[in-house]
């Protein structure tokens, strides 16, 4: 599956090749006409292909939970072991550290100030070295900064430490302006994921519904159609590229920000702890449209996400033995997808393959 992200990447129009090569034999496909383009994800309410097995239904966000809140300072709640120690190190050891030394420096200032003022101290000191206070303030900075080094060494290789073999692979490639999330050991199909239109505003993503429309739409400008589904307390290699320009894929409440660069693939794993949806944005400007590319992340259990996986066309769980009639719609996937990326028009190669 990792040749689709390279085709791809290679060819101007990224998701239309993804597009075409997936959509094949896919009865229900989602248009998203903005950019005339055929998605493979099935949206949450459109049906996926007959020989799916799975249902899901998208879970209804928690309030105040993976979002920003109304007047609200400093980090939000944290849902990664990663993020719950960096919030420790900001909030526990680095912002009372910070607050001290400022306090202690204003408190010098301020006493030099008033008590050694021309009217106060008409003749100034000529004292020019004291070793004992030398001694003090080249030390103490010393074993402050060795104190804050060991937990923020400590907390950047948690963050490089690599995926374990057994991680769950998502592609995550920006695109002007809109996300497409990869499932490459579930079948390799793709999840297009578009920002929902304000009631009331000009529509940003044509044919997409209005926020608030579903039961478990959340905050506006943040959630999207279709979200990137991921099981709980299991790490994901997230693997980020971008198809045209830089974009960032950063959610708030899992501590996690990554660059999508174009022609070279980043990577990070992530592990979320608490089922929920977690929102983010992009995270480098990459246009016009950069405001209105949310990331929204549904963590759900294992059975749910097999059900989600298997909503789509193609979608084949992980971990798990693969029924005798599943790897067929990969390996036909995976037979024309050089017809579809090289040919201009893929259309008419890709109807003609076995149907999924
Ligand atoms: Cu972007």
């Amino acid at each position: 599956m990792m040749i689709f992200g390279d085709r791809a990447r290679r060819a101007g129009s990224a998701l239309r090749a993804l597009g075409l090569s997936f959509g094949m034999g896919l009865a229900a496909t989602a248009a998203h006409a903005q950019e005339a383009v055929a998605s493979a994800a099935a949206s949450p309410a459109a049906s996926g292909s007959p020989s799916a097995a799975g249902s899901y239904v998208p879970m209804a966000p928690t309030p105040g939970v993976g979002m920003p809140v109304n007047g609200g300072l400093g980090f939000q709640p944290q849902y990664t072991e990663n993020g719950q120690y960096a919030l420790w190190f900001h909030d526990a050891l680095l912002m009372p550290l910070i607050v001290l030394i400022c306090l202690f420096v204003l408190l010098l200032l301020i006493w030099v100030v008033i008590r050694y003022r021309k009217a106060r101290n008409p003749v100034a000191s000529k004292t020019s070295h004291n070793t004992a206070i030398e001694i003090v303030w080249t030390l103490l900075p010393v074993l402050i900064l060795v104190g804050i080094a060991i937990p923020s060494i400590n907390l950047l290789s948690k963050q490089f430490k690599p995926a374990p073999e057994n991680a769950l692979t998502i592609k995550v490639t920006g695109n002007q302006w809109f996300w497409t999330y990869t499932y490459p050991d579930n079948g390799g199909f793709d999840v297009n994921s578009y920002m929902l239109n304000q009631p009331g505003q000009p529509k940003i993503n044509a044919d997409v519904r209005e926020v608030g429309s579903k039961p478990w739409d959340g905050p506006a400008q943040l959630e999207v159609d279709n979200r990137m589904v991921v099981p709980v307390n299991e790490p994901i290699r997230i693997q980020t590229i971008g198809s045209d320009v830089i974009h960032a894929f950063a959610v708030p409440s899992l501590w996690f920000k990554l660059d999508a660069v174009p022609g070279r693939i980043n990577e990070k794993v992530l592990t979320i702890t608490r089922e929920g949806v977690y929102y983010g944005q992009c995270s480098e400007l990459c246009g016009a449209r950069h405001g209105y590319m949310p990331i929204a992340v549904e963590v759900v259990s294992r059975d749910k996400f097999n059900a989600w996986v298997q909503t789509h066309s193609g979608g084949v769980i992980d971990h798990q033995p693969k029924p005798a009639a599943a790897p067929a719609a990969p390996a036909a996937a995976a037979s024309a997808a050089p017809a579809a990326s090289t040919a201009a028009s893929a259309a008419p190669s890709a109807s003609t393959a076995p149907g999924a």
